[in-house]
């Protein structure tokens, strides 16, 4: 699509030690849900994802379960990929980091970063040996006085993750030397890094002062081979993050690298904003490539108030999630439910009421009505309108209003302010149904009725459109009883030009949005 120029978001890519859960479809649909709404928008979108296959905590995983670990990189892959379909994401790109154009990419990026001088004038990677602290749950390495001490005299990272004591040979990357140039980055561009909390976060710490970075491990070998020293394969996050770049063909610094880099969006939870925003960019810069626009660090889900773990047995799986609520209800709970950037709960109850009040109640049933009444009382035509009112005006200027403020939201990933300045015109329309009472007018002014019908099924069109990235099978079962048709669902459409047309025939109205009716749970909805 054409007009807006292009858009590069990318999810973070999951380690294959684990089973997708509610966490990992978050960070996505969060993706998606921008990725839809640009597209919509006219941009030439770019939506990657992936998955995290090296490294020792994916070895030791695979090396548990008694498997080669490319056989179980494979297997543990296929679940990220198949939620995709569960949760309805369209992503243009799925990485996996043992793919051959990532391991070129990857061994590229570390002769280019090594063939450059630091700010200072030395060798940006340098040969020498590790004797430290490392987290293989966290696949981080951690100054002693980052961590604490726990039970049996175990060394435990802020995470919580344990940390053992390493010694090897080990490549350098001189981040120590990157420090005036990373604040001065930040400096800047004070929208890189988001919420403004993790700005500052980050800020400190490199103000704190950087330690150069081990980059290359020997005591084991499933990782991308150190270009020239067969001994080495590279540390786990530098080959991880290069995949944001290997995917748009680098080392070709044409085509896609040049249509998309640097990324607009990389979206990201809490826990790995150090790995994106402070060394990531410094990789970048020290190759001579520009650092990404964007890093959104979001929050954690827990789950009735617990912190979500294997061990304690509670790991939500958004596969269970779908099959009892819907897709697109479980879209909406989880970007309406928590400001974004904020921790959240999930809870059956919050998820029950944000189904039924919302979606049944408010947008569902104003679709339901309005479309029943044109059904019964318009020969199911879409009415012809009189002159309009302040009031029917003032409603349509609303709906009108909403692609800008929806947008403008959707810029700073304010996905619950999209949302609730949806919804403030559902319930301005729900207010102007029962203030205009279409019922009563059928028999006093079925001209007025008409009109009124009309302004409710031109901003229901809108609410429609606009809410197509956060739901999109409903939206569209919605758009179909509107009869509009594929090429007139993007945001181009939007406004009085393409207002639906007088006479136009409509299907019979069916109910989009379902009431949660559990009867096991029933009496817990809202
Ligand atoms: O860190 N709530 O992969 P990972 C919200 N491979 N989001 C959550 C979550 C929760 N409870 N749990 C996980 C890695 N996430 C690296 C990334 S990128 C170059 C390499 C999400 O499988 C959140 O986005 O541990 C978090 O950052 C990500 O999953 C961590 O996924």
């Amino acid at each position: 699509m054409a007009g807006n120029g292009s858009y590069y978001i990318t999810t973070p890519i999951y380690y294959v030690n684990d089973s997708p859960h509610i966490g990992h479809a978050y960070t996505t649909l969060a993706c998606d849900v921008l990725a839809r709404f640009k597209r919509l928008d006219g941009f030439d979108v770019k939506f990657l994802t992936g998955t995290d296959e090296h490294g020792q905590k994916v070895a030791t995983s695979a090396r548990d379960a008694g498997i080669d670990p490319q056989t179980f990189t494979d297997n543990v892959s296929q679940n990220f990929r198949d939620l995709l379909g569960v949760m309805n994401f369209q992503h243009d790109d799925f990485i996996r980091t043992t793919e051959p154009r990532h391991i070129n990419a990857c061994q590229a990026l570390w002769r280019a970063i090594a063939a450059n001088q630091s700010p200072k004038g030395q060798d940006n990677i340098y040969l020498d040996s590790y004797g430290g602290w490392y987290a293989v749950r966290d696949e981080a390495f951690y100054a002693e006085g980052e961590l604490t001490d726990g039970p049996d005299g175990k060394k435990i990272a802020p995470s919580g993750a344990e940390a053992e004591w390493v010694e090897e040979p080990s490549y350098f990357f001189r981040l120590s030397d990157w420090q005036d140039a990373l604040l001065e980055f930040y400096e800047k561009n004070p929208d890189f890094i988001a919420p403004v909390s993790r700005h500052n976060e980050v800020k400190s710490f490199v103000e704190g002062g950087l330690h150069d970075l081990s980059i290359s491990r020997t005591s084991f070998d499933w990782g991308v081979q150190v270009p020239d020293d067969p001994d080495h394969v590279m540390y786990v996050w530098l080959d991880a993050l290069t995949n944001y770049i290997t995917a748009l063909g680098y080392p070709d610094q044409k085509g896609e690298y040049a249509a998309y880099w640097p990324a607009d969006l990389h979206m990201v939870g809490k826990d790995i904003v150090r790995f994106h925003a402070v060394y990531w960019p410094a990789f970048l810069l020290a190759a001579g490539l520009e650092p990404p626009k964007r890093v959104y660090a979001h929050g954690w889900w827990t789950n009735e108030g617990q912190k979500i773990s294997k061990s304690l047995g509670n790991v939500i799986d958004p596969v269970e999630l779908v099959e009892r609520y819907g897709i697109d209800q479980v879209r909406y709970f989880l970007l309406r439910e928590v400001p974004f950037g904020n921790d959240g709960d999930f809870s059956h109850q919050a998820m029950v009421n944000r189904m039924n009040g919302e979606l049944a109640n408010d947008f569902g049933n104003l679709a339901q009505r309005v479309l029943s009444m044109i059904n019964k009382n318009c020969e199911a035509k879409v009415p012809q309108p009189g002159d309009l009112t302040g009031d029917d005006q003032d409603l349509l200027n609303q709906a009108h209003a909403l692609h800008g403020s929806a947008a403008g939201c959707l810029d700073r990933q304010a996905f619950h302010e999209a949302l609730e300045s949806i919804w403030v015109v559902v319930r301005a329309a729900n207010g102007y149904v029962d203030a205009q009472a279409p019922w009563a007018l059928r028999k006093e002014d079925p001209d007025r009725m008409k009109t009124v019908l009309y302004v409710l099924v031109e901003t229901i069109r809108h609410l429609a459109i606009l809410a197509q990235p956060f739901m999109p099978n409903s939206c569209a079962a919605m758009l179909d009883q509107l009869e509009i048709g594929e090429s007139e669902r993007n945001f181009a459409n939007l406004g009085l030009e393409q207002a639906l047309k007088p006479g136009t025939e409509l299907p019979k109205p069916q109910g989009v949005f379902p009431r949660f009716t559990d009867e096991e749970k029933a009496g817990e909805g809202a």
